[in-house]
């Protein structure tokens, strides 16, 4: 078997990664830090014996995209699962304040990186006539919350990409499921609040957070259902997080 996983250099997909190899998955990983992505690889190899493809490039560059991707040789074009992970937060501003910048970073990211990575693999998956597109959205994509505004958008469009996915690959026996989490403590904040780690810190000050290994075990779970099972939509908060506004923090 094996797992494509975007955005493995941190967080979720670093965790999504772990637990697909240690459940003997060989690994094609991508990310745009190539010391941890290569890291990453020899350790997953040296620890459960399995294939690792690192490939280094920018969800945000088609055409890194295309030339990464479109070279796979044939043993690693059986892809079983494409995990779309790769994605950000960038910014916390009204939209009458929002930088523009920031904007076009998760624009580009979250929707279209994800497109660009999945116009490759559809039809791999397409070709073996069979697969699995987990694609990782947001409770954001569920709720719009004040200062969310194009982060909630973006997210927004994943949860309709996942529907419409879900439509377009019925024919061919391929699953795709939507994966929505709450609040998970990783690099997501430090992103979000450009390298302000005191700041970052206080997004999960005084509640319990998700673990990116929490939602890898949800990932893989659904991965590993039965073939005639499809999990569409998985929403995921810690037990601390009522919904996007209300979270029960003790300090
Ligand atoms: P991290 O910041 O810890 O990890 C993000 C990963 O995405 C990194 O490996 C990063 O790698 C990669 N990435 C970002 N931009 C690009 C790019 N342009 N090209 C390639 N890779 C990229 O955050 P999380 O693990 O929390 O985030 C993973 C996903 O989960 C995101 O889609 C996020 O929106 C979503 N999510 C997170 C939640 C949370 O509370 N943390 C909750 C709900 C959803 P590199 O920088 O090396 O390229
Ligand atoms: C990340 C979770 O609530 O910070 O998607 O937007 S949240």
């Amino acid at each position: 078997m094996i797992a494509l996983i975007t955005g493995v250099t941190s967080g979720i997909g670093k965790a999504s990664a772990e637990i697909f190899a240690k459940n003997k998955y060989d690994l094609i990983i991508t990310g745009r830090r190539n010391d941890r992505l290569d890291k990453l690889a020899d350790e997953l190899k040296k620890k459960y014996g399995i294939k690792v493809l690192p490939l280094n490039f920018d969800v945000r560059k088609q055409k890194e995209v295309e030339k990464n991707l479109s070279l796979l040789t044939p043993g690693w074009r059986k892809i079983d699962v494409l995990l779309n992970n790769a994605g950000l937060a960038s910014g916390f501003d009204t939209i009458q304040e929002g930088n523009i910048e920031d904007w076009e970073a998760m624009i580009d990211t979250n929707i279209k990186g994800l497109l660009y990575v999945t116009r490759q693999i559809a039809p791999m998956m397409i070709e073996n006539g069979k697969g699995h597109i987990l694609n990782v959205a947001s409770l954001a994509g569920k709720q719009a919350y004040p200062k969310g505004n194009v982060y909630c958008a973006t997210k927004f469009a994943v949860d309709a990409l996942s529907q419409s996915m879900r439509i377009d690959m019925i024919e061919h026996g391929i699953r795709v499921t939507n994966i929505a989490p709450g609040l998970v403590e990783t690099e997501f904040s430090v992103v979000r609040f450009h390298g302000d780690k005191d700041r970052a810190k206080q997004t999960y000050a005084g509640f319990q957070p998700l673990t990116p290994d929490d939602i890898a075990d949800i990932i893989f779970w659904c991965a590993s259902r039965p073939a005639h099972v499809n999990i569409n939509d998985i929403l995921i908060t810690p037990t601390a997080q009522a919904n996007a506004y209300i979270v029960n923090r003790k300090s």
